[in-house]
């Protein structure tokens, strides 16, 4: 391990969270208490939390700074008017909807841009978007690169599309059956993999040929971004936020979860450049979320979503974060730990099917090496296989992805290398003994996004 290639944390701690440990029997009766679902465990019992980066991260001083002159006007707040020029400044989109999460968003889009029985091509699904896309009778089909499903190829841009595999599916159906293209940058459940620019203006090009629209999912652009600086020809003298700017001139609009790249704890927004469509979000923002001037958000919020993207293109910030991230995958790859690669930006990806060959998929491995971790350490993460998958809406089967993981996800400007030391050693304790891992089975099973709510048993096969 070569410790000079990582930065130290470009930031002072000015507040602290005391975190405490409790012991492994206890652990082991809360988890059991949580019915071995890591979403269920009680926060005040976890050591180091790497559930998830969303909504986990840590806001600067500038940012509680503009909480404190939130202006709450029902109508017409200021912070609005902030957020929508720091938006168009960032992205070039001229029209924002402001919404309470990513999800909101999600939920405006694919009602206004799907109609049902139209296919929606996407770089692999994420849980939400794709429940939001079917629940408006859209028809998902994943047309990422063959390369994203094999966890252990390490290559750069792994979450591209495959452009013939889009050209194959506008012939085939025909352009005016296709919604919409959903690019997301990066790719979550490809394990945080990148999409290359060139990728991106491939698809563009295409898809203007047969009047498609693309719309970003932007949720981690900022990191996109940083792997595009780092690896792509042409790019290692621009700007964080030159990248950006450019990312976004090859769609025609984006949903942003605010909880992960903005660096807030809430929030998100629907961004377009279509008037028409505009509008018609404007008349869905009302029913689902609030005023079309603060949508799902308080007037600080919005405030501090501003600033947070502001301090997101500075490049020291996002170096140190996609390097945080690389550094605890580095520390698990040594160890022999299987791990999807390569190391994405916001999480390290645990392969649960090669961590835990004496599991089939249907013992649900990710969700139990999940459950097994915590009871070893004290570290939360997340499952990110079938799960997560659910399923077929029409078969009532399991989705059956091929990537089985377990997410350790980073919070943004929380912890420190010294914890990922920590996280790393307890993953590699557990893999020496990971025969003890055992199957589980559902005892609740909810009907939409059971990753969440779901809950299970060990069992002896
Ligand atoms: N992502 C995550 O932990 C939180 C919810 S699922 C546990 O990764 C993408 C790429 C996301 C995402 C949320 C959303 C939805 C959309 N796209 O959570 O509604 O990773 O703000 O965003 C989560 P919201």
């Amino acid at each position: 391990m070569d410790y000079k290639k990582y930065p130290a944390e470009p930031y002072r701690v000015k507040v602290v969270e005391t975190v405490k440990m409790v012991d492994k029997a206890e652990r082991e009766r809360v988890m059991k208490e949580s019915g071995y679902n890591t979403f269920l465990l009680p926060s005040e019992d976890v050591y180091i939390d790497l559930l998830t980066d969303s909504g986990t991260n840590a806001m600067s001083d500038k940012q509680w700074g503009g909480m404190m002159v939130g202006d709450e006007a029902y109508a017409g707040s200021r912070n609005f008017k902030h957020l929508e020029e720091t938006v168009q400044d960032i992205f070039g989109f001229p029209h924002l909807v402001p919404t309470h999460q990513g999800r909101g968003a999600e939920n405006i889009l694919s009602s206004i841009a799907i109609k049902p029985g139209q296919y929606v091509p996407g770089n692999m699904y994420f849980t939400t978007t794709r429940f939001h896309q079917e629940h408006n009778g859209g028809i998902f089909v994943d047309i990422i690169r063959d390369e994203a499903h094999d966890a252990g190829l390490s290559i750069p841009f792994k979450g591209n599309i495959d452009i013939k595999k889009l050209e194959n599916l506008i012939n085939e159906k025909g352009a005016e059956n296709i919604a919409y293209v959903c690019l997301a940058v990066t790719v979550n459940l490809a394990g945080g993999q990148p999409v290359s620019m060139a990728n991106m203006k491939e698809v563009r090009e295409l898809t203007a040929k047969h009047g498609i629209k693309v719309f970003f999912d932007a949720t981690r652009c900022v990191e996109n971004a940083y792997f595009i600086k780092e690896q792509e020809e042409g790019y290692a003298d621009k700007t964080i936020k030159e990248i950006v700017r450019e990312m976004f001139s090859y769609s025609d609009g984006a949903t942003m979860s605010g909880k992960k790249d903005c660096i807030v704890n809430i929030g998100g927004f629907l961004a377009m450049r279509d008037e028409e469509l505009f509008l018609k979000a404007k008349e869905l923002v009302v029913v689902y979320e609030g005023m079309p001037s603060y949508g799902g958000m308080a007037g600080r919020d919005m405030e501090a979503m501003a600033i947070g993207l502001q301090e997101a293109m500075q490049f020291e910030y996002i170096q140190h974060r996609v390097l945080q991230v690389r550094y605890l995958g580095e520390l698990l790859k040594e160890a022999g730990v299987p791990i999807v690669e390569p190391v994405g930006g916001h999480a390290v990806f645990l392969d649960a099917r090669r961590f835990c060959p004496h599991l089939e998929q249907d013992d649900f491995p990710a969700q139990s090496l999940a459950a097994s971790l915590f009871v070893e350490s004290g570290v939360r993460s997340m499952e990110r296989g079938i799960v997560s998958a659910g399923r077929d809406i029409k078969t009532g089967e399991h989705h059956r992805p091929k990537l089985e993981t377990v997410r350790l996800t980073i919070p943004r400007r929380v912890y420190t290398y010294k914890h990922m030391d920590v996280v790393a050693d307890a993953v590699i304790k557990l893999f020496k003994h990971k025969e003890d891992i055992k199957p589980l089975r559902f005892t609740y099973e909810p009907k939409q996004l059971r990753f969440f709510t779901a809950r299970f048993e060990p069992y002896e096969k």
